[in-house]
């Protein structure tokens, strides 16, 4: 593996993952939160941290060494990272209460719009050489009701075999393994693509520093990242992962659910297919 040429620094995806923050707000709908609900919230954050600091007797240097840390998650731009991997997951779930069909999880730190539109049968775009055992990945997207739906989006990024993300690493292409693939008459899609590697928290950067600290781990199971969207529909966020994989009980993101774990099936040509249906609940209306 070549990680020690290719290792992205911490501040390089630090500063494109906060870059790529800043740029979705504009696209997507911004909380408008009361003065009540504001309080309440800050209030509640607030007492569950004093609560903490009194039950633990947390003491000066170490709330010196905490204000060390969080300045410098802000200053190589890991707070999308940092929030992504360790809070995210339960606003999804919090989400998913009310989200039928397909299930979702988080979207993470790493995705970039306006890639790419691929017909429905399209190989993502990627280096001649590209590393990693091919997968096709195929399916249909459908409504709740069964309706097939055509013209829907399957927005597709993923990691190299190596573990890192287009836009967010040297030395990768722009787009690489990013495209968003247009389903057919019958709602179908087939992407060919290549098997990625586990993901690793970048180690040199704060949020790595906490990690080994710790003693945790730094590590994401092997994992497809897609929003598919269709006219008039609910878009759902999620991430397919890869059985027997490693990482996939011990997810540093806590983002692995039981049906979304695939079981590609190896083919005569020593690559990978499998098939995975998503389905999509009508638009809130109002
Ligand atoms: C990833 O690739 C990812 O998917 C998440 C959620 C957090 C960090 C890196
Ligand atoms: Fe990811």
């Amino acid at each position: 593996m070549s990680a020690t040429q290719t290792s992205p620094s911490a501040a390089d995806a630090g500063a494109n993952a906060s870059d790529a923050f800043r740029a979705s707000v504009a696209r997507r709908p911004t909380a408008e939160t009361s003065q009540e609900r504001t309080d309440r919230l800050v209030r509640r954050t607030l007492d569950a941290i004093y609560e903490v600091i009194r039950t633990e007797e947390v003491s000066y240097p170490e709330f010196q060494a905490v204000k060390r840390w969080l300045m410098d998650v802000g200053e190589v731009g890991e707070w999308p990272l940092f929030l992504d991997v360790f809070v995210e997951h339960e606003i999804e779930k919090v989400a998913a209460r009310t989200q039928r069909g397909t299930t979702g999880t988080i979207e993470g730190p790493y995705y970039l719009p306006g890639q790419q539109r691929l017909p429905a049968t399209a190989t993502l775009p990627m280096r001649p050489d590209e590393q990693g055992d091919r997968l096709v990945f195929s399916g249909q997207v459908r409504a709740l009701d069964g309706t097939v739906l055509a013209g829907a989006e399957v927005d597709f990024w993923q990691a190299d075999a190596d573990g890192y993300y287009s836009g967010f690493a040297p030395n990768v292409p722009a787009g690489n393994l990013r495209g968003v693939i247009v389903t057919d008459t019958d709602g179908r899609f087939a992407i060919t693509t290549i098997k990625p590697a586990p993901y690793q928290i970048p180690t040199d950067g704060p949020t790595g520093a906490m990690i080994a600290a710790a003693g945790w781990h730094p590590w994401r199971p092997a994992h497809l990242h897609l929003m598919v969207r269709a006219e008039g529909h609910r878009q759902v966020t999620t991430q397919l992962y890869f059985d027997r994989g490693d990482w996939l009980d011990s997810d540093v993101a806590s983002a692995t659910k039981d049906d979304l774990v695939l079981a590609p099936q190896r083919q005569d040509d020593g690559g990978y297919a499998v098939t995975y249906d998503f389905e999509l609940e009508p638009a809130a209306t109002s």
